[in-house]
């Protein structure tokens, strides 16, 4: 196994990447088994491009590209089964392509196979399919791994928009125009960067697809306190991203006693009016991804895990009633295949839920883009006033390193005359803090999920249109953390759009060699977060 994508993985002086057993968990026979799936989808999207040419009609192919490139992401499918699976589908997918009529693609994987092989004998064929193996020189390595996971988070967005019915042709098209073109063996540094950032671009189009595909099926968010403490009763627990399961869900259980909680990047469901309608939809429970173990062990009830991320239940021993959708995956837990939550609700109603209310405690969510829009003209008032000297937004990731106590600290030091905007899990760190308002406005906005990161950049662009000025021109500055590919493709995205001056943690991806790294710090005045002293004196000035 070789795999190097998020930020936990292995990187010392003596090894640079996980190559025995993923630091996440990921044994080396589903680590090979997903660079199998991954040349396979190259193979795949190749041939439903030049499909495409000839007037065949592809849609089933650009649907489940994304779902099973998704599949890939760090903490979401560790199920060797499951990958196999998809890599059958895969060629099978590309076979009935080729029947139809579609041209042999000029492609070097045009004719990767795993027929015939045994499973044992699959991962072996990842040597067949590895990218960076092939390639000695690290710099292009790098580069092609850059915008392999930038597009695997920008293929994990476009299926969350899928999953709510919003499918875009042209979106689907370029995503597997790119994925055809990310082994390409001829393609030189200039332009496997250009790729990486048209992949941000294309990022960029795919979140406002998503943003549309989440109003139009649950409304505008608006801000909501949402509570955080147990209730007494039978319980549900909703994890990862998919907005639509937990509406599944909360349809399910209307009147049956259950109260359905939230955990992780689901909080600012609680911000939709069609799913904050539910009364049994009762709050939010647990905190970031990398607590699981200790969260999940403790909620007594049955665990729904929608998308990323999932760690390994067994340690906690709730392997028994841990649930996955969709593209995720561990080994023996019940995957879901259906929009039937039955066995669910059977195992809530089994277990003895939490016996007693707990004292009320609240965090607030729900500053989505239409209310930031709506803030615009007051948040350039207040700078002009200079009641407001400075925007932060402090957003991305979580993960279990130490050094993550940064992004904590570093809220706590922002003065009191500036404002946070934050987004995704990493905010856990610091969203149950009160650090109160200026100018009228709250000093800490959780805009959503990392996948609402469009309604962030909107806001940026829009302030810069309405002062005349460029997004970098504007008293604002984004302190990211980034652990896994969804993160990737947002950086991609902020560097696309020129973004400069960016502070990026707690450590920069180490697939990215020091000749990459210079060359985006020297364009993009790219920094690693250092300490909040130090980086907020450099910022503020
Ligand atoms: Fe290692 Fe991260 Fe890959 Fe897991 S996803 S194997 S921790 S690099
Ligand atoms: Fe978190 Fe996995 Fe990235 Fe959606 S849930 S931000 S790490």
């Amino acid at each position: 196994m070789f795999c190097i994508q998020c930020e936990q993985t292995t990187n010392t002086p003596e090894m640079h990447g996980c190559a025995f057993r993923g630091n996440c968990g990921k044994t080396p026979e589903t680590s090979d088994l997903q660079d199998v799936l991954v040349a396979m989808l190259e193979s795949l999207a190749a041939r439903a491009l030049t499909a495409e040419a000839e007037g065949i009609d592809i849609s089933k192919t650009a649907l489940f590209v994304p779902r099973a490139f998704f599949s890939t992401l760090t903490n979401v499918n560790f199920d060797p089964i499951r990958i196999t699976a998809y890599i059958h589908e895969a060629e099978a997918m590309r076979d009935e392509l080729a029947a139809a009529g579609a041209k042999r693609p000029d492609h070097p994987l045009a004719d990767f196979s795993v027929k015939g092989l045994c499973a044992s004998a699959l991962p072996a064929a990842c040597r067949e399919a590895s990218l960076r193996r092939e390639e000695p020189n690290a710099d292009i390595a790098g580069l092609r791994l850059l915008a392999l996971y930038g597009l695997k988070g920008t293929a994990a967005y476009l299926e969350h928009a899928a999953a709510l019915d919003l499918r875009d042709a042209k979106l689907e098209r370029r995503v597997l125009e790119h994925l055809a073109r990310i082994g390409s063996p001829e393609a030189g540094a200039e332009a496997l960067l250009a790729d990486a950032l048209e992949i941000g671009h294309l990022n960029l189009d795919v979140m406002a697809a998503l943003e549309k595909a989440n109003t139009t099926s649950f409304g505008d968010p608006f801000p909501a306190q949402v509570n955080t403490a147990p209730v007494k009763g039978k319980c549900i627990l909703v994890s990862g991203h998919d907005l639509r399961d937990l509406k599944l869900i909360l349809e399910q259980t209307e009147g049956k006693g259950i109260n359905v909680y939230t955990n992780g990047e689901l909080l600012p469901a609680h911000a939709y009016p069609e799913l904050r309608k539910y009364p049994h939809l009762v709050g939010n429970y647990g905190s970031a991804w990398y607590k699981q173990q200790t969260e999940f062990a403790e909620f007594p009830g049955p665990i729904v895990m929608t998308t990323n991320c999932i760690l390994d239940p067994n340690p906690g021993h709730y392997a028994d009633r841990i649930y996955t959708r969709n593209m995720v995956g561990w080994p023996g837990c019940t995957h879901l295949d259906t929009d039937d939550f039955s066995v669910v609700i059977e195992k809530a109603l089994e277990m003895p839920g939490f016996a007693a209310d707990e004292p009320k405690r609240t965090v607030t969510t729900g500053f989505g883009r239409a209310v930031l829009e709506g803030a615009a003209d007051t948040v350039l008032k207040l700078v002009g006033e200079k009641t407001l000297r400075h925007v932060f937004l402090v957003g991305g990731c979580d993960g279990a390193r130490s050094s993550r106590s940064y992004y904590a600290d570093f809220v706590e030091q922002v003065p009191a005359d500036c404002l946070i905007l934050t987004l995704a899990c990493g905010k856990y760190r610091f969203n149950q803090k009160a650090l109160g308002h200026v100018g009228g406005l709250p000093r800490l906005l959780d805009v959503g999920q990392c996948n609402d990161a469009y309604a962030a950049v909107r806001l940026a662009v829009l302030l810069a249109e309405k002062a005349g000025c460029g997004v970098n021109d504007l008293p604002l500055t984004l302190v990211l953390s980034w652990f896994e590919q969804k993160a990737i493709a947002i950086l991609l995205t902020l560097l696309a759009l020129g973004v400069k001056g960016m502070y990026i943690g707690p450590t920069l991806p180490a697939f990215l060699t020091p000749n990459l790294v210079k060359t985006l710090v020297d364009a993009y005045d790219l920094h690693v977060v250092s300490t909040p002293e130090a980086d907020l004196k450099a910022i503020l000035g």
